[in-house]
This record gives C-alpha cells, structure tokens and sequence, in this order.
C-alpha cells in the first residue's frame, strides 16, 4: 500500500474488494451529510473507470459510509474496512469520511484505465496530528487561473492538507474583487512589464507605459473556489495584506499612502519604500479596510483572516506629519508600535465580525495583538516566542519549508529565489519545537509550506515546486512522529510518481536520491 501520508495504523488483508457496475453506494445514516461525499467518490470512479455507483440501500456489494460516535479519532479522522465483500467508512464528521475516500482514492488508478478497481483487504485507523496543514499561494507576483487554483487545492486535499492561505494582496498586484473600491481591480491587477518571466528589481514604469500583464477573481469566483474546497475539507484563509506590501492599492488609491501622490503604472518589480504602505495616520485608511474586510468576511467564512504585516519599511513615518500626530496622540514611542497600533485596530474590527487575525511574525514587534496567531517565518524564534506568550502560531521557516527554493541543483533547475530545501529536509522537518513545554505546544496548530511567485509564471512550474515536496510536508503534519521513515516515504512515492506521470503533471524526481 503507498498511501501518503502514512494512516496512524494500516493492516493489509487477505484478498480484494472489486469495485465495479454491480456495486452500490449505500448511506446507512445521515444521508444529507453524506452524499455529497458519495458523489465526490463517484465523480472519481467516474473519471477512471467511466463508473457511477447507485446511491441507495441496497445490500449486497456496498461502500457504506457512516457517521458514528468514534473517540480516538477525533474531527477529521476516519476507520476505513476493506473486506472480499464490501468497504466501510465511518467517521464522526463529513471530514473523516472525506479523507476516507482520500486513501481509498489513492489505492484505486490515477488515470482511466481499463484495469479492474481491486482494492486490498484491509483496516485503516488514521487520523492527523496536527490540525492546521497549510499550503499557501502567491497570487500576486503572478495571476494564476481558478481553474488552476482548483487543480492546487485538488492536490492538497488528495493528500490531507486542509488550509489554504491565498495570498490575493502584495506590491505587484491586487487579485481580490473589492465592489466598493473597483479601481483595486481595474488598476491594482495590472502591471506594465511586458517580460513576466522574472523578476525585476524595476520599481518604476516609465511615463507612458501600458499595464498589461494580470488578472483578478471576481465574487463570484471566489465563492466558487471556496465552496469547491469545502468540499475537500480545506479552508480558505484570504491574506489581505497591510500595512506594506500594497504598491497596487496605492497605485489604486494614492490617497492611501502618507505621500498621497498619484503613482506610475505597477510593475513587477521589488517594491520599498513609503509609496508600498498605507498612512497610519491617516483615517480614511481605517476606514478604506474596514470596508475592504467587510466583503472579504462575507466571501471567506473561515475563522482566519491574514492580514500580513511582513517587511514594512517604517522609515517614512517617521517622517510624515500625520504618523507623527497619531502617535503623539496615541502615546506611541516609535514606529513599531505605530504598526501594532495599526495591527490591533485591524484585529479589533476583524473581531467585531467573529473572525481572528493572523499575521507575519513582524506583529510581534511593538507589542502582539491580544488575540492574534502568528505564522513564524523567519526561521522559529517568532513562533516560539508567540506560544510562550500563550498565542496560537503556524511555523512556516523559509528552511525548510518554503517551496519557492531550489530543491535540487541548481544546475537544471528554473531559476529560483534560492535558499536550498530538498525533499528530504522537508520530510525531516518537525514543527514542534523543543524548546516548547507540552502546554506551549498545544499553540502550534501546524505547519505550513509557502509559494511565493515571483520566479513562477505557470501551472507546470507550480507543479513543479510543490510536487513532491508537498508529500513531505503532508506526513510531516498529519502522520504521527514515531512512524516517520524516509525509506518508506521514497518506497511509497514511487506510485505517486507514476500518477503524476499518468496525468501530466511536473514534478521533481531526482532530488533525493543522492541523499538517500
Ligand atoms: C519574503 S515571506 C516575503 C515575500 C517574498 C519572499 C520570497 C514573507 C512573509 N515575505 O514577500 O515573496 O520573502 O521568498
């Protein structure tokens, strides 16, 4: 069996389940819940084998699905029985049941064959240990399609990751259809360089030149897209970011920024400067968010909203009148309380609408908002400190868990933003510190790999850098420590490997086998 990640406890059968015209779906309790987890599994039979079960009570050869009271499994868990006569799945929620047809998914082909559906006898007991598996996308510094981040979130919830960090805001482009503020979209989705291949350290367009490079998604694509994870148990955590990191919304909105000049076109480029951030002195920004998050709360039900914080040059408000008004008045002695000022306004908004922040480790520094979750970046140190100060934190060190670095080569590999993270130092990775009392580590809800795009203009490419690091990660944070076996891991992705192949999809092959 090469299910990944690797189920808490798996015991192969003898002999096989056949899956074929004669067998039924059978719901043997809440049918509302569950059928539409029956039709996610027929749309795959569908798929690979043009198969469509019946959804009924029939006896006979069944797959029955049941909700049950199961302690030792918790929420997202599941006991999967394959039997010569039938298979079972029963969890506590419509999640376990999900993940359920997850591993039996992947015992099945990747791609329509003609090969009978055989699927081996056997007992799966699993369930994750970590409740925060996180995948981020950088929608910004390149604009990828629905249907693309429909494949992306397809992939994350074949192997059992359940958050999606959707990176819609940075310097380089506003992705997020805000009605009240069109000009986000019409002016902050676009930009002018005509080679979108690389990154460019070219902060300014010249006069005259034509944006034409971007995208953005609508409402209504939004609300698709979040449904459609949903269904695969993901989701979506939009990042909204501020204070810096919003060229585009200023290229929007000039008045936004302390130096409320009109900007020139957005371009690729590596932004800095106070012409990137929102004024904190300024109301009408307070007012500009809190109307921007008002339609993001209604599009993305998830109790998260990130709102960055990362990489602010605060330099400029030391210089602008109205920063420094604001904190005389506050009582503020310097610029990183100005932006905890900033943050902890944002959280008390966000809070009056039932959602809770998260943000980059930079929150941290002026004073952390009371009720915010931070995702450790730069390195641990962040994360560990916001858990000894009681705060939920998601790790994400760039090592080794940001996908956007090489993982082999570089010789041969696209070009990449650098740093090194193998497959292998993925697989290793362990999110809990041991610097963490037991009662500090119930504050790390999970890990989480990033994607930002600078270097990565398309779905192959994409592909390429999360698959199969993104296996890795999977067990890092759902299979339990004791089991972790690299050999086993590479035995497993073999298969894994050959679907991917089958389907056309790009990944990474050779990476580990020099560090086996
Ligand atoms: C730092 S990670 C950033 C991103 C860049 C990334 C490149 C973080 C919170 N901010 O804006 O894309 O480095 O690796």
């Amino acid at each position: 069996m090469s299910i990944i990640p690797q189920p808490v406890s798996l015991q192969v059968q003898e002999g096989v389940f056949v899956i074929d015209g004669e067998t039924s779906i059978r719901l043997e309790n809440n049918e509302k819940i569950l059928k539409p987890a029956a039709q996610f599994l027929n749309a795959y039979l569908t798929q690979v084998a043009g198969l469509e079960l019946p959804i009924k009570n029939r006896k006979g050869k069944t797959v029955s699905f049941a909700l049950e009271k199961i302690e030792e499994i918790g929420e997202e868990g599941y006991l999967l029985d394959v039997t010569p006569t039938g298979i079972r799945l029963r969890a506590n929620t419509k999640a376990g049941i999900v993940y359920g047809i997850q591993s039996l998914i992947q015992t099945l082909p990747a791609v329509r064959t003609n090969a009978v559906l055989a699927v081996p006898a056997m007992a799966i007991k699993d369930y994750p240990r970590l409740q925060y598996r996180g995948m981020h996308l950088d929608v910004s510094r390149h604009f990828f399609s629905p249907a693309v981040v429909k494949q992306y979130l397809d992939l994350m919830a074949s192997y059992k990751m359940n958050t999606f960090h959707w990176h819609l805001v940075d310097d380089q482009g506003w992705r997020l259809e805000i009605k009240k503020y069109p000009r986000l979209t019409s002016v902050g989705a676009w930009r002018v360089d005509q080679n979108d291949k690389v990154w460019s350290d070219r902060p300014q367009a010249k006069e005259g030149e034509v944006p034409t490079y971007g995208g953005y998604y609508t409402q209504a694509q939004v609300k698709e897209i979040v449904q459609y994870a949903a269904q695969r148990n993901v989701t979506v955590v939009p990042e909204i970011e501020m204070p810096g990191h919003v060229a585009s919304a200023i290229a929007a909105y000039p008045h936004l920024s302390c130096a409320q000049k009109p900007q020139l076109p957005l371009t690729g480029g590596n932004y800095t400067g106070i012409s990137a951030n929102y004024c904190p002195g300024n109301e009408e920004v307070f007012t500009f968010l809190e109307e921007v998050l008002t339609e993001v709360v209604a599009l993305f039900p998830g109790q998260y909203v990130h709102i960055g914080g990362d990489e602010v040059d605060k330099s400029g408000w030391k210089r602008c009148p109205r920063c420094q008004a604001r904190m005389a008045s506050e009582n503020l002695k310097n610029v990183e309380e100005l932006q905890s000022y900033f943050i902890r306004r944002m959280e008390k908004y966000l809070a009056s609408k039932n959602r809770r922040i998260i943000g980059w480790d930079e929150i941290l520094e002026g004073g952390l908002a009371p009720q915010a979750t931070v995702m450790s970046w730069r390195g641990e140190t962040g994360g560990i400190e916001a858990a000894k100060m009681k705060h939920d934190m998601i790790m994400t060190p760039g090592n080794p868990v940001y996908f956007d670095h090489y993982q082999a080569g570089p010789e041969g590999e696209p070009l990449a933003i650098g740093g090194f993270n193998t497959l292998k130092k993925v697989y290793e990775y362990e999110p809990i510190p041991k610097e963490l009392t037991p009662e500090e580590a119930k504050h790390v809800l999970g890990a989480q790999a990033n994607v930002w795009t600078e270097y990565i203009t398309t779905a192959e490419h994409l592909e390429y850098m999360v698959l199969p690091r993104m296996l890795a990660l999977a067990e890092v944070v759902w299979s339990p420590k004791e089991s972790k076996d690299w050999v086993s891991f590479n035995q497993r992705l073999q298969k894994h490997f050959r679907g991917f192949e089958q389907r056309g999809l790009q990944y990474s092959p050779g990476n580990y086998t020099v560090e086996i």
